[in-house]
């Protein structure tokens, strides 16, 4: 199989200094049981995605500094596609988990028509924050999701979560197998970073990405008026 490269619909970023972003509203808007329920509008979406349990919900609470999400201990909590409005201006989608296979038979070992649907149809998908657990040696199944993120051009990166349960060294180590098995199979390595939802780590790193992505993508459709 050919060496993989990232998916290019994230435009390049620009090093132009920028003010930090502020959310200054939030707000939960649907949440689809399938893709045509989606919002029927233009916004750039960015979405969370990772094993149950993960830490997602938690992550879009962090970043929006509000109890948007709901966040549980037993996982597959959320089931839906659930969309959050930030600032009247783009969305933050909190996706179900994949991997737990108790939530259905026909999902186990896979992922769910609703995740395959939603990542690899919705044209307003405009970059996927997968989350792997910075505890843990890479999976199996985090592997094979960004394998195919990989053969369908999806751009994404990773955000390795609930890093406070780790010290520097161990996190260091844990970043670093990563980009080792990455690099086995892809040509340059996606955008890393690394989150606390307890202690509001990455929060910083997460949205200047977004805002530069979102900057970006303002300026194309500028020129291309
Ligand atoms: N220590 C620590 N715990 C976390 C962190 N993020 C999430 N958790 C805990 O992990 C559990 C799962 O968090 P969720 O945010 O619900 O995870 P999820 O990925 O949305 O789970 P599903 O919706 O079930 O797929 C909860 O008990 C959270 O409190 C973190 O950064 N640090
Ligand atoms: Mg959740």
């Amino acid at each position: 199989m050919s060496r993989l490269k990232i998916g290019q619909k994230r435009v390049s970023l620009s090093s132009k200094f920028r003010d930090q972003m502020i959310i200054s509203k939030a707000q939960f808007k649907c949440s689809s049981q399938k893709l045509q329920q989606i919002p029927d509008d233009k916004l750039h979406e960015f979405a969370f995605i990772g094993r149950s349990n993960v830490g997602k919900s938690s992550l879009i609470n962090m970043l929006t500094q509000r109890q948007l999400a709901k966040v549980s201990g037993t996982p597959g909590k959320t089931r839906l596609i659930n969309h959050f409005i930030i600032n009247d201006q783009w969305y933050l989608v909190d996706l179900p988990g994949y991997g737990y296979a108790r939530v259905s038979k026909d999902v186990r070992g896979g992922f769910s028509k609703l995740i395959t649907d939603y990542v690899t149809k919705c044209r307003k998908l405009h970059f996927l924050f997968v989350l792997v657990d910075s505890r843990l040696e890479p999976q199996r199944i985090d592997m094979e999701f960004i394998t195919m993120l990989g053969q369908q051009g999806i751009p994404f990166g990773l955000v390795f979560t609930k890093a406070d349960k780790l010290s520097a060294a161990q996190l260091k180590r844990s970043v670093e197998r990563y980009q080792r098995t990455l690099a086995e199979q892809w040509e340059e390595m996606p955008a890393m970073f690394v989150s606390s939802s307890e202690k509001g780590r990455g929060r910083d790193e997460i949205l200047d990405f977004i805002d530069k992505c979102l900057n970006d993508v303002e300026k194309i459709d500028i020129e291309q008026e």
